[in-house]
């Protein structure tokens, strides 16, 4: 019998280690995920494959761990004898990152170290390979559009100067020792269990909750970035390829398609039957309801109508959408120091040399998102009208 193989992943509990644990485990793998300690449980994005420790033959093991802890992890890797390391820690929230830069460059730049040291240090160097998830944050300013595997890097946030070191060291530990180390130069992939304060998931949410009438607005920071969107299932399925491949090298991982923040919200209201249109400009930008499409409306919503709900409900009348609405607008806070205002990639070296291909388009994925978030929301809204109090995740 082929003997089962085994893999690393740093970061399990957030969205990219949730999918490539999924995807791994489908594949037969042992797979050993590295969660940090905290005060609640934080592994709702993988309860779903949770085995319980005191059952025999387990595939799917967590360890407590932190990437600013050295000893941990040499330990761990003794243990574990992984033959792919998948890292994915990381404070991955770039305005967070002007916030907490020196934390960001511990975890994500010298974590990085840490990792490829280790596998050094107990002399796995042949045995195991390992995948860097780095950023297309490092184009940041952008040199060259579309962005590719020859394209300068020029890092505009602490997140993306950290993610840099990670960068080169993996490169470094790669030619100086003869490792198996290789960078995925991610761009942007969301889905339905991306972290809520990214742009996306803030939007899809607030599209939902503002259709089922629970709120009344939501406010944004720069509607004219633009990001290469993918979904996160077709980027996980590529970071296995890139260890797979006869070379290690690092790659662009990308749609090759751009749209605005602006434009993903439309998407988004337009899922639930809302056009949007947009007034003003810069910080008094505004998003208004043009139109309600009743019939896409209350398929989306389950709503037979645009339903006033009672005050009872904790529920104000003025939350319902209505034409001539104001949604949405613009606060400052959600500006960032130094922005990267335009991210498009080309990821022409992946389907050449690997044959990847995206099975997810951006109107695909919004509508996933939509439908799952809706979801969510109508949840929340029977527990609202059934009495109880919902959790209130804001940024
Ligand atoms: P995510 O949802 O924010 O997940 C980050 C993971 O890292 C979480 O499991 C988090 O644990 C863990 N983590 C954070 N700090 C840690 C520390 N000090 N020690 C141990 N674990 C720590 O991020 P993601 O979207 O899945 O992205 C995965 C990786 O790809 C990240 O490195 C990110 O920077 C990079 N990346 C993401 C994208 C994207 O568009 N998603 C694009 C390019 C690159 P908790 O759950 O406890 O917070
Ligand atoms: O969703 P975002 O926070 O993602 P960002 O900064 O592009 O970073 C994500 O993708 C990177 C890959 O390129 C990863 F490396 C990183 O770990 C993370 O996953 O912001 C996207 C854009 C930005 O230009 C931001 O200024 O949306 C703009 N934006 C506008 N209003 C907002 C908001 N971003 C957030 N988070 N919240 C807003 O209200």
């Amino acid at each position: 019998m082929k003997k089962q193989r085994v893999a690393f992943i740093t970061g399990v509990t957030g969205q990219d280690g949730a999918y490539l644990s999924e995807f791994l485990l489908k594949k037969g793998y042992i797979v050993h995920g590295l969660k940090r300690r905290s005060s609640l449980f934080n592994t709702d994005r993988i309860d779903h494959l949770y085995q319980d420790p005191h059952v025999d033959n387990q595939n799917f093991i967590l360890h407590y761990g932190d990437m600013t802890d050295s000893t941990n992890l040499i330990r761990l890797i003794k243990e574990i004898q992984p033959d792919e390391i998948y890292n994915l820690a990381a404070m991955s929230h770039v305005a967070v990152s002007f916030e907490t830069p020196e934390y960001t460059a511990n975890a994500d730049g010298l974590g990085t170290l840490r990792i490829l040291d280790a596998v050094r240090l107990l002399g796995l160097e042949k045995k195991t390979r390992i995948y860097q998830a780095s950023t297309s944050e490092l184009f940041g300013k952008v040199q060259e559009v579309p962005q590719s595997e020859t394209t300068p890097f020029y890092p505009r946030s602490p997140y993306a100067v950290a993610k840099m070191y990670a960068y080169w060291i993996t490169v470094n530990y790669r030619e100086a020792y003869n490792m198996f180390a290789c960078n995925g130069i991610l761009f942007n992939h969301e889905s339905p269990i991306r972290g809520e304060t990214f742009v996306t998931r803030k939007i899809t949410r607030a599209t939902a909750r503002i259709a089922l009438g629970l709120q009344d607005k939501v406010y944004l920071g720069n509607l004219d970035a633009k990001r290469d969107w993918g979904h996160a299932k077709d980027y996980v399925r590529m970071m296995w390829m890139i260890l797979q491949a006869n070379e290690p090298e690092d790659w662009v991982i990308a749609t090759g398609t751009t749209t605005t923040v602006r434009d993903f919200v439309r998407m988004s209201f337009k899922e639930v039957g809302i056009e949007l249109e947009f007034k003003g400009e810069g910080i008094n930008e505004v998003g208004i309801i043009k139109n309600i499409d009743q019939e896409k409306y209350e398929q989306a919503t389950g709503n037979s109508s645009v339903r006033v709900p009672q005050q009872s409900e904790g529920v104000s009348r003025t939350h319902q959408p209505t034409i001539g609405k104001e949604i949405l607008a613009v606060d400052p806070r959600y500006f960032r120091p130094t922005e990267v205002d335009l991210l498009i990639g080309n990821p022409t070296k992946a389907k050449t040399k690997l044959g990847w291909e995206c099975k997810y388009n951006l109107a695909d994925l919004i509508k996933e998102m939509m439908q799952s978030d809706l979801k969510l929301m109508r949840k929340d809204q029977y527990l609202k009208e059934g009495g109880y109090t919902t959790l209130n995740y804001f940024e």
